[in-house]
């Protein structure tokens, strides 16, 4: 009987996570957590700081939790601003999740990492799985210690640590907030409304993105897999699919062609120039069959029609 803990349930991947996780197990087995509690239709998300081992390891105790998705964290653009409290939240909070997990023999836990873990030394195009890391920002500092202690966990106490390098995520059912690829979820709610946008990065700034149909899918076949087959307990590489600013305003442009985009490259555009912009993800398709459905077009087309009928929907009330 799976129970399930989700931390950082109200970010841009815990809300759509949340809901998927609940459609395949059911409400009374996902425990939603989040720094910012809340209720909605799809039940409570409890308060937890999951930076309080106490909290956190009487809520796995009382809750029989069988699996935790760690999600809650600061992106790379907003650590900038107080490196150390980036790092306490982002890698504290991880420890504490290993260690109760250890502890309370939680089966599974999984841990988003990100392309962040890569910098200056890593090649640019088609990154691999085993490219060197030496990432610029604290968030990637904090991702790729973090990968290492998951790795340490499983081979130290058998702890069935699972983990992706997550892409940037684009999706219409929730805001990204803090991250240095937010920019392509901005830009559909930019052309929805018939205003122009203002792109904090270059134009020819091409970065690994992924649809979040993808993101979801990836995660729970990445969790649903065998155990024998997951040969990484770092983080695996996937790929979705990459672009820069001018090639997703070109896509926008087919179903808005008055939309226009202006460029006013800021700190973020530093981050960007350190990250792949594309990825290798060889080892995630053989080892647990991974493979992306969107492309840049077929996101566009779901992006525009899903924001529009919010867009509608609003306006009926
Ligand atoms: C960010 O931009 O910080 C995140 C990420 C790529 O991990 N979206």
């Amino acid at each position: 009987m799976e129970r399930i803990l989700i931390t950082g349930s109200g970010g841009q991947l815990g809300t759509v996570l949340r809901k998927a996780l609940i459609d395949k197990y059911g409400t009374e087995r996902v425990v939603a957590t989040d720094i910012r509690p809340r209720t909605d239709e799809f039940g409570s998300i409890d308060l937890l700081n999951a930076v309080d081992r106490n909290g956190l390891e009487n809520l796995i105790k009382e809750q029989s939790i069988t699996q935790i998705y760690h999600l809650a964290a600061i992106l790379s653009a907003s650590g900038e601003a107080d490196p150390v409290r980036t790092w306490d939240i982002n890698l504290k909070s991880w420890l504490n999740v290993l260690e109760a997990a250890r502890k309370y023999k939680v089966e599974k836990v999984f841990f988003p990492s990100s392309i962040a873990v890569f910098g200056a030394s890593a090649n640019k195009v088609d990154t691999s799985q085993t490219e060197y890391l030496d990432p610029l920002t604290v968030y990637g500092i904090s991702k790729a210690a973090g990968e290492q202690w998951g790795n340490y966990y499983f081979s130290k106490f058998g702890v069935d640590v699972r983990s992706i390098r997550y892409p940037g995520v684009i999706g219409h059912e929730s805001l990204p907030g803090g991250g240095t690829t937010d920019y392509a979820v901005e830009i559909y709610h930019k052309a929805i409304n018939n205003e122009a946008y203002t792109c904090y990065l270059s134009k020819n700034t091409a970065l690994p993105m992924i649809y979040m149909a993808d993101a979801i899918r990836a995660t729970l076949e990445l969790m649903d897999a065998p155990k024998e087959k997951i040969k990484t307990r770092t983080s695996y590489n996937i790929n979705g699919l990459s672009f820069t600013p001018e090639e997703i305003t070109r896509s926008i442009k087919k179903w808005y062609p008055n939309f226009t985009v202006e460029y006013q490259p800021d700190f973020r555009q530093k981050i960007a120039e350190n990250w792949p912009s594309s990825i290798d993800d060889t080892q995630a398709q053989r080892d647990w069959n991974w493979s992306p459905h969107y492309q840049l077009d077929d996101v566009s087309n779901e992006m525009i029609a899903e924001l529009r009928k919010k867009q509608n929907l609003l306006k009926e009330v």
